[in-house]
Formats: C-alpha cells, sequence, structure tokens
C-alpha cells in the first residue's frame, strides 16, 4: 500500500508540474477594480489586469446583470497592454454585475476567460 501511495504521489506532482508549465504562458487575471466580489459605488469603468501582454482583437469584457442582461460598455487596452478597460455607457444601477472576460496571450495568441462578479451600491 505504502508503495502504492507514493506512485500516486509522484503522478500527481508530475500533473502539477504540468498544468503549471501551461498556465505561465497564458493570460492570467492578476487583479481587478471594482475587485471580485466587492461591493462599491458605481464604477465609471472596469479594469482587469492581467500577468502578460494581450492581443487587443482578441481581448474583451462584457458586463452582464443578475437577470444576464447586458449592459453597453466600450472595451479598450490600456497603454502597457496587460489590461482591459471597459467604460459603461451609462451610470450603473445598484445590483448584482459579472464581468466576463476572454483574454488572448500576445506571445502565443492562447485564449483564456472567466468572470468576475461585484455589486453596486
Ligand atoms: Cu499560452
Amino acid at each position: 500500500m505504502r508503495h502504492r501511495h507514493s506512485i500516486l504521489a509522484g503522478l500527481a506532482a508530475g500533473a502539477a508540474l504540468l498544468v503549471a508549465g501551461a498556465a505561465s504562458a497564458h493570460a492570467r487575471l492578476v487583479t481587478s477594480d471594482p475587485a471580485a466580489n466587492a461591493a462599491v459605488a458605481a464604477p465609471k469603468a472596469i479594469t482587469l489586469t492581467f500577468n502578460e501582454k494581450l492581443t487587443p482583437a482578441f481581448s474583451k469584457l462584457e458586463l452582464g446583470i443578475a437577470d444576464g442582461m447586458k449592459i453597453e460598455v466600450k472595451t479598450a487596452i490600456s497603454p502597457d497592454g496587460r489590461s482591459i478597460v471597459g467604460t459603461p455607457q451609462g451610470k450603473l444601477m445598484p445590483g448584482a454585475y459579472t464581468v466576463t472576460w476572454q483574454a488572448a496571450a500576445a506571445d502565443d495568441g492562447h485564449k483564456t476567460n472567466g468572470t468576475v462578479a461585484f455589486t453596486v451600491k
């Protein structure tokens, strides 16, 4: 049993290394403003900052409210290439919002995506 356990542990460590190696080549969300799950005053812009430069054509965000309705947002990539900035085309009403993002790493084009939830007080 002991031997079997050590083989499984070795396999797990190998898999973790593979995952870490792949992740380092992808755009990973580092921070957001508003922060994930924060309750804030209506933000004028939403900024998602990544660990590496993005390809603007394939990097964007969408803003939705709880019932799935989309809010019109103008998106741009920051001058340093690492942030997606979304500017809502109107004041955000109090409620729960979900930011859905897609990012493509500039170095290898690999795409990543995710969501960030926040609440407007
Ligand atoms: Cu990659």
